[in-house]
């Protein structure tokens, strides 16, 4: 650790120091000490409690191994075993490993699995082999997004409920604005690759709305773009942000991912005085 990093931490009591990356979204750990956030409680709620706050945390240059990478992720949760179609790591089951030399891309706006009932709490991302130069990925406060709507918007999305669907096996159900499970904050929860149609509101209405929606939840003031260093580490919360990875680049970009469960998330509702706040009976139409 730097000299000003401890004294930081020893004014705060913090066992981490922490800076902010951006103006709405994001915090970097400065000079992250691996073997501090693997085995040290306190430090490890610190990291947690980093996310919740912060929607996003940047480690860099961490460098984990994957057994390291899991028990990181173990911090923020139960990691869990990844859906069967996804691309895993070949010795370790608990890891998604993206390769672009097998195809894969990312370069929609998208919250993790929202075609389940039940989506990942959070993800630990770590940058195996990188570009030289590209291959950035962006993410999106979905709080900072709600929060800047108009009372009038807020009033017409309070209710509504949207179809999430990649699939046959794969539809889900969440309310337009959900509230945070952890901090109670209200977040717009539609993205790009997912979100199908708001079902409470009449077709055209929806077909209006929800690309409005989409568009809006990833303005560039309510983002943080990193650009990767091979052993970098990205924390988000899965429930508050959105991410776009972009495939700008050429050569090789192999990430590796651990997700960590989540749980149901209930509908935010705008207080009673609000004007406009009896939407929910409406519908359904789609
Ligand atoms: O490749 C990336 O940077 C992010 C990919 C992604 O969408 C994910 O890991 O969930
Ligand atoms: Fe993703």
């Amino acid at each position: 650790m730097s000299t000003t990093s401890t004294a930081t931490t020893a004014a705060t009591g913090q066992k981490l120091q922490l800076r902010p990356v951006s103006g709405r979204i994001g915090i970097e750990v400065v000079d992250p000490d691996l073997d501090l956030l693997l085995h040290d409680d306190t430090a490890r709620a610190e990291l947690h409690r980093a996310m919740l706050h912060h929607h996003v945390v940047v480690l860099r240059g961490l460098a984990p191994t994957p057994e390291q990478h899991v028990v990181l992720a173990a911090a923020l949760g139960e990691p869990i075993v990844p859906e069967d179609h996804l691309p895993k790591h070949p010795d370790h089951p608990m890891i998604c490993r993206f390769d672009s030399a097998v195809g894969y891309k990312a370069d929609r706006w998208h919250t993790d699995g929202t075609f389940r009932d039940v989506i990942p709490s959070a993800a630990v991302l770590v940058m195996r082999t990188g570009p030289d130069a590209g291959g950035d990925t962006t993410w999106t406060n979905c709080c900072a997004a709600y929060e800047e709507l108009s009372g009038g918007m807020k009033a017409l999305v309070d209710g509504r409920k949207c179809l999430h669907d990649q699939g046959p096996d794969a539809k889900a159900v969440h309310p337009v604005v959900v509230a945070h499970p952890d901090t109670g904050r209200p977040i717009l929860f539609v993205n790009d690759i997912f979100s199908r149609g708001i079902m409470n509101l009449p077709p055209d209405e929806s077909s209006a709305i929800l690309p409005f929606l989409i568009r809006h939840a990833s303005r560039p003031d309510f983002t943080y773009r990193h650009r990767w260093t091979e052993g970098d580490v990205v924390i988000w919360d899965n429930r508050s942000t959105q991410h776009y990875a972009l495939f700008d680049f050429e050569g090789q970009r192999v990430v590796e991912r651990v997700h960590v469960a989540g749980g149901p998330m209930e509908a935010y509702r705008l207080g009673d005085d609000a004007p406009g706040s009896n939407a929910a009976g409406e519908g359904p139409w789609a």
